[in-house]
């Protein structure tokens, strides 16, 4: 099966080349069939540059660089995730992050996981085995109520669905439609994934903070569409449910 690596830039200059290499060596290494799809998005710094000119060397990168859009404001991760995640052609789409904060160990046993018939594994920071690293405990404590929520509100199967570093089946992708645009991505696939049907499962993982560049996090945005996401699906799968089947 041929293996997709995802992987989102914004202003990366420190981080982009250290992570295309060591994602690339990994997987020369482990003899995976892969390729590696980097998205850029609007870097203002040598991000760009640096990516063209790595993938003009490796002929397993297929970079993209994001058109800028005078009408988008903010954190465009999420939008950058569904247009690499489209345009890949992997089997298996791995999402794992610029700043270096997935350990790639994890990979083969996401990919493992899925071939044994999980349909999306998740690199988990908080399950068993799992560590948040020298993540900052203010933010970890942000990073992992979204998934307790999700877990009260429908019943979603795992520990950590706020990181977005998992891996899935194409075909899980193709029957979503995903709408966030920046940070809310990853809840979002993971709970239409699962209130799909789809078999979810984990990994542990140990996460380590950006050491070099900028953080694009931003805590009361992320709460603002952490919340609004989850109210909108709250709705839409549960209250309409019921309204429908009482009428
Ligand atoms: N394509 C794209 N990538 C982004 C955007 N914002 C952040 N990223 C990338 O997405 C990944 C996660 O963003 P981070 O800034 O590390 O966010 P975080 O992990 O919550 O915060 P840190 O504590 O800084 O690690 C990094 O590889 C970023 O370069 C964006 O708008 N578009
Ligand atoms: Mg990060």
């Amino acid at each position: 099966m041929k293996i997709s690596f995802i992987i989102p830039f914004h202003n990366e200059e420190k981080n982009c080349i250290l992570m295309l290499k060591r994602v690339s060596e990994y997987a020369d290494k482990t003899g995976l069939n892969y390729e590696i799809v980097p998205i850029d998005d609007r870097s203002a710094d040598k991000t760009t540059e640096l990516i063209k000119s790595f993938s003009e060397k490796n002929n397993c990168v297929f970079p993209l660089f994001r058109k800028i859009d005078s009408e988008e404001k903010g954190n465009t991760m999420g939008k950058s995730l569904i247009e690499a995640t489209k345009k890949s052609k992997g089997d298996i789409i791995i999402w794992t992050m610029g700043d270096m904060a997935d350990d790639t160990k994890t990979y083969r046993e996401i990919i493992e996981k899925i071939e044994k018939g999980y349909d999306m594994v998740f690199g988990s920071r908080y399950m068993p085995g799992g560590s948040r690293g020298n993540l900052d405990p203010f933010k970890a404590f942000f990073s992992s109520w979204g998934t307790m929520l999700a877990r009260v509100l429908f019943s979603v199967p795992v520990h950590d669905i706020t990181n977005a570093f998992r891996g899935f089946r194409r075909s899980v992708f193709d029957s979503i439609t995903l709408t966030s645009s920046g940070f809310a991505i990853s809840p979002e696939f993971a709970i239409k994934a699962h209130l799909s049907g789809f078999k979810l499962g984990e990994i542990p993982t140990v996460y380590t903070n950006r050491v070099e560049g900028v953080s694009s996090f931003k805590l009361f945005k992320m709460i603002r569409s952490y919340l609004s996401l989850f109210l909108n699906l709250f709705y839409q799968y549960k209250i309409r449910r019921i309204k429908y089947a009482l009428s």
